[in-house]
């Protein structure tokens, strides 16, 4: 976020009255590589940004005194397993261009991880913060290269570096992005047009899941997190654990016909049977007061009331 002052930066972060579960942020200037939905045009400033264009990303932090960079551009896990070399590009060199950055204009750095970090090899339920992490995907490489080059610089930098590893993160307003997890944003927008939705992970298949409202609360509050207080620079961060076919039962009870078939893929299989099935976030809930407000339950009634709403103002049919 661009601040003018210590106090101006202490008041960007504000709880909105109607909804206290979501901290809307001022003085923040979104960027992408493609042209955003008109809303993120009317929410404030958006610039566009090459993670792999250096110099277009010096001008931007110049110019506009940024001093916080959250960085998000990363291929997910089954795009990457796709096309490695373009996701070693965007998520490593992308990343060095990022972490060079930082230390050249002193920017405070937030980066995410995710539960793709860890792999067969690691402690699956729960998987703590420091364990054994050889995932067997690019993209979970790339995630742990990320985690370590963030707390080498901290170390010998000074660098304000803060990572959390997120889950599989549920939201009504982007549709799936190429990853493991995206099943669990499509069937409820399948179920809300179709009736129908088919599965490519098993029925059994539990993954660690967080709703976008928590997701960004999370980023934010550890954000402003005083330093003293992290003994850590990377943190798992949880909310709820559920199968295809828990969050389908959840689903039918607001939408009793769901019908839901399974049809696993190899390939994105492979990758889930890899990943933890629960996280212990007990350290971001002791250092900095982590703690989760969306379960199943909420997580489901939030996602079909608003994918509902926008397909109705869009004029879309609804089942
Ligand atoms: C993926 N949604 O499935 C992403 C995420 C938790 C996994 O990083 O690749």
């Amino acid at each position: 976020p661009r601040q003018n002052s210590r106090r101006n930066s202490q008041d960007s972060i504000q709880s909105t009255a109607e909804n206290p579960r979501i901290l809307i942020t001022e003085n923040v200037i979104l960027s992408d590589i493609k042209k955003a939905p008109p809303e993120v045009y009317r929410s404030g400033p958006f610039v566009y940004a090459d993670v792999l264009d250096y110099k277009n990303l010096r001008e931007l932090v110049v110019n506009n005194r940024i001093t916080w960079l959250v960085h998000y551009s990363a291929l997910l896990s089954v795009v990457g397993e796709a096309n490695v070399a373009l996701a070693r590009k965007i998520n490593i060199t992308g990343l060095h261009n990022v972490l060079d950055l930082a230390l050249e204009s002193c920017l405070r750095l937030f980066v995410p991880s995710t539960i793709g970090a860890f792999g067969p090899s690691s402690p699956r339920d729960p998987a703590p913060d420091l364990c054994v992490q050889r995932p067997h995907t690019i993209y979970g490489v790339s995630k742990v290269h990320a985690e370590l080059m963030g707390e080498y610089l901290h170390h010998k930098y000074g660098l304000d570096f803060r990572c959390l590893r997120y889950p599989g993160i549920i939201s009504a307003n982007t549709q799936p992005g190429g990853g493991t997890t995206d099943y669990a944003v499509q069937i409820f927008h399948d179920a809300l047009s179709t009736g129908h939705h088919e599965c490519y992970l098993r029925a059994d298949t539990r993954l660690p899941m967080m709703h976008i409202g928590d997701c960004h609360r999370a980023t934010v509050e550890f954000m402003h997190a005083p330093e003293c207080q992290l003994s850590l620079r990377t943190y798992n961060i949880a909310a709820m654990s559920f199968t295809p076919e828990e969050v389908s039962t959840e689903i039918r009870k607001h939408l009793p016909h769901l019908k839901v078939t399974y049809n696993p893929d190899s390939v994105r299989q492979t990758i889930a049977d890899s990943w933890p099935v629960r996280f212990d976030d007990s350290n971001a809930q002791r250092d900095w007061g982590w703690k989760s407000t969306y379960g199943l339950e909420e997580l489901v009634s939030d996602m079909l009331s608003t994918i509902h709403d926008k397909k109705t103002n869009a004029g879309l049919p609804v089942s």
